[in-house]
């Protein structure tokens, strides 16, 4: 991370001003970079600026800081991101909600990818007209513990209960979590266990079931 504070010396180095469509401009002013839309376009990335050169790596976990306000209410997206073709995200582009007031945001993440030496991070702007104003742009290495890794908010999502399989002689197969017996029965499938008969158990209570 470069000049993420926008200091007059080094006003906006580091920074790069994209666009793809829409009309934007880019400028230093008051120790703070000015991001200003005239002319939106489709994506919020069609009017971005990138800093590049962001090592990300495999298996470490980041966050993001960065005080951020607009002239009017508005959307804007940042996301941590390969730099090149297919702009795999890292961070999963996030969306915040900026008003007229400076606030402190942030992204946390884990990068699951390979490492990534060359990496950017963009800060996309094109889907509203107006001023961002944003500063203090901060990106360091946390612990995995206080990052929010996409993986487990999925399970957290799902309902998922464990079970313990045994087969018609009582003999114990395997034990797996699953959201209900349809979905035993499909990672049984998946297994490739035998056809035929088998008892569930999900605490005291079991069913039989049938896996063809
Ligand atoms: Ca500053």
């Amino acid at each position: 991370m470069f000049n993420g504070s926008f200091s007059d010396s080094l006003k906006l180095a580091g920074w790069a001003l994209t666009q793809h469509a829409g009309a934007g401009s880019v400028k230093h002013n008051n120790g703070q970079m000015e991001i200003t839309v005239s002319e939106t376009g489709t994506n919020a990335y069609d009017i971005q600026v990138i800093q590049k050169g962001m090592h990300y790596e495999k298996g470490q976990s980041y966050k993001l800081t960065f005080d951020a306000y607009a002239s009017t209410p508005r959307s804007l997206e940042v996301n941590l991101e390969k730099d090149t073709d297919p702009w795999t995200s890292y961070s999963t582009a996030k969306t915040f909600d900026l008003g007229t007031e400076a606030k402190t945001y942030e992204i946390t993440f884990t990068m699951n990818e390979a490492t990534d030496t060359d990496g950017r991070i963009s800060i996309n702007a094109g889907l509203a007209t107006g001023t961002v104003y944003i500063d203090n742009v901060v990106l360091k290495k946390i612990d995995a513990g206080e990052a929010s890794p996409i993986a487990s908010q999925q399970i957290l999502v799902v309902d998922a209960h464990s079970y313990k399989v045994f087969d018609i002689k009582g003999q114990f197969v395997c034990a797996l979590k699953a959201t209900g017996l349809s979905d035993v029965r499909a990672q049984l499938a998946g297994r490739n266990v035998a056809r035929g008969l088998y008892m569930v158990k999900k605490g005291s209570s079991g069913e039989m079931i049938s896996v063809k």
